[in-house]
């Protein structure tokens, strides 16, 4: 009975529970998985090569089940509590994120799973915010803010108990796993009544939306929750014929044959009645904070892949605004220079690939020796499959940010991010994103070397 839950269980258990919270709190999230359940349905009915393809990878099987979600805290000690919660579940700080510059006083990282097999179980990602207090202007304000966050506790006794319990055992037993996630759980549910008055309320959201969005409520609450698709221009023709409101244009890069990195939209925020305190008695208003997203991911790029990436999409946002009407055709044109096969994406080194055995590789035996990849590449021995991104992009990030905050403006605050300072909060540094691809790459190459050599040694 006492026996550990293994992480990956844990991490399923939260994620299938984030899952039927935000369905039940959010009716129209299950109105997007129905969607996307049939978009994925449709392209893997018509196109058996890729359902092939996705099985021999084993991301057929966590399609499904494949989410992210995003949550926004407060304070230094939130996030640190948050990574110590989400180490127990197996997922850990990926990249850093700088929105300032996009006019939303935040930074991020992205926790999740990093090795593959964890990957493969159940590949969670949760994209956290830490408010910037310092970027906002009106230092009474700021203070104001400061104090109620100081005082809030956003994870119950029960659950801090857990947690260490966990902590100090090196992992959550058979009998205490329900009662972990529910605690869990309940960190990032809704909270239909507020912290501070209506007043109170107003003046942050002056400030920001999200001030008001992060400091006015007793918690974290998730703002959205993101299943994976694979054709999203079919997702989003079906979010408008089905009338919802849609976010304009589809975040990221243009569609391709092969498809890079990740595409996004999102249907806006809902507007959700809130009661305030007012004395002894309650005031109704309203706040406007989460909203549903679909995203279809690509394959990883390298530092140089991703650095063409940045450059392509600069030129389709130059001059343009970038909900125009011409947004596609615009995004299109700047893509041009991104080769769109996957020969050239190897041989440029713009993106990172597994190299796994064929069928016809396993049966042969080298005669010469020191054979290597382009030989075992072009005797057809080896397959090589793009590895899939599993992070965030920025400007996609503060795009969906902006559209559902609902601010036109992209007015970017005057200020640098600061790693150092995610890090110090943290208590941890983050993990660089691109040393995890290129690891699985290198491992996936190692193994063939091994392969080969012992076949040769016969
Ligand atoms: C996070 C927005 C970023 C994404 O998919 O890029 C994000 C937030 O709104 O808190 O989720
Ligand atoms: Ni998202």
């Amino acid at each position: 009975m006492n026996q550990f839950v293994t992480t990956d269980s844990l991490r399923g258990l939260f994620a299938a529970g984030m899952s039927d919270m935000y369905r039940h709190e959010v009716p129209l999230y299950g109105t997007l998985l129905d969607i996307v359940a049939h978009v994925n349905a449709t392209v893997l009915h018509n196109d058996p090569a890729l359902d092939q393809s996705l099985a021999d990878t084993g991301e057929r099987t966590r399609l499904d089940l494949e989410r992210h979600g995003a949550v926004r805290v407060g304070t230094a000690g939130e996030l640190a509590l948050l990574a110590r919660i989400f180490a127990v579940l197996g997922m850990y700080p990926v990249g850093y994120y700088d929105l300032a510059a996009a006019g939303v006083p935040v930074h991020s990282t992205a926790f999740r799973p990093v090795d593959e097999a964890a990957l493969r179980a159940c590949p969670f990602r949760i994209f956290t915010s830490l408010l910037r207090l310092e970027l906002i202007e009106d230092p009474a304000l700021r203070a104001q803010a400061q104090k109620v966050l100081q005082r809030r506790r956003i994870i119950s006794e029960r659950g801090l108990a857990l947690l260490e319990n966990a902590e100090r055992n090196g992992g959550v037993t058979e009998s205490d796993a329900q009662e972990f996630i529910a605690e869990v759980l309940a960190i990032f549910r809704w909270h239909s009544q507020a912290i501070v008055d209506i007043e109170t309320y107003r003046k942050m959201h002056a400030a920001h939306r999200l001030v008001a969005d992060v400091a006015a409520f007793q918690g974290p609450h998730i703002n959205h929750l993101t299943p994976r698709v694979l054709d999203i221009d079919a997702a989003q023709a079906e979010m408008l014929r089905r009338g919802i409101d849609a976010k304009d244009y589809i975040e990221g890069p243009p569609r391709r044959m092969e498809a890079i990195l990740l595409r996004q939209t999102s249907f806006k925020a809902l507007e959700e009645v809130i009661s305030f305190p007012d004395g002894a008695a309650m005031q109704r208003g309203t706040h406007t904070a989460r909203f549903g997203e679909i995203e279809q991911r690509g394959m990883a790029l390298t530092p140089e892949g991703r650095a063409l990436y940045d450059a392509c999409l600069h030129k389709a946002r130059a001059g343009a605004h970038p909900a125009g009407h011409d947004h596609d055709a615009r995004l299109r044109d700047a893509f041009r220079d991104f080769p769109d096969d996957l020969q050239a994406l190897r041989q440029q080194r713009l993106a990172y690939f597994r190299y796994v055995l064929t069928q016809k590789g396993k049966a042969a035996r080298p005669v010469a020796t020191g054979t290597t990849l382009p030989d075992w590449l072009a005797a057809r021995w080896v397959q090589a499959i793009p590895i899939t991104y599993e992070d965030f992009l920025p400007i996609s990030a503060a795009g969906i940010f902006r559209s559902n905050l609902g601010s036109g403006s992209s007015q970017g605050y005057d200020s640098q991010g600061s790693r150092a300072e995610l890090e110090a909060a943290l208590g941890r540094k983050v993990i660089d994103p691109f040393e995890l691809y290129e690891t699985i790459q290198e491992k996936s190459l190692e193994e063939l070397a091994v392969h080969f050599a012992a076949m040769q040694a016969h």
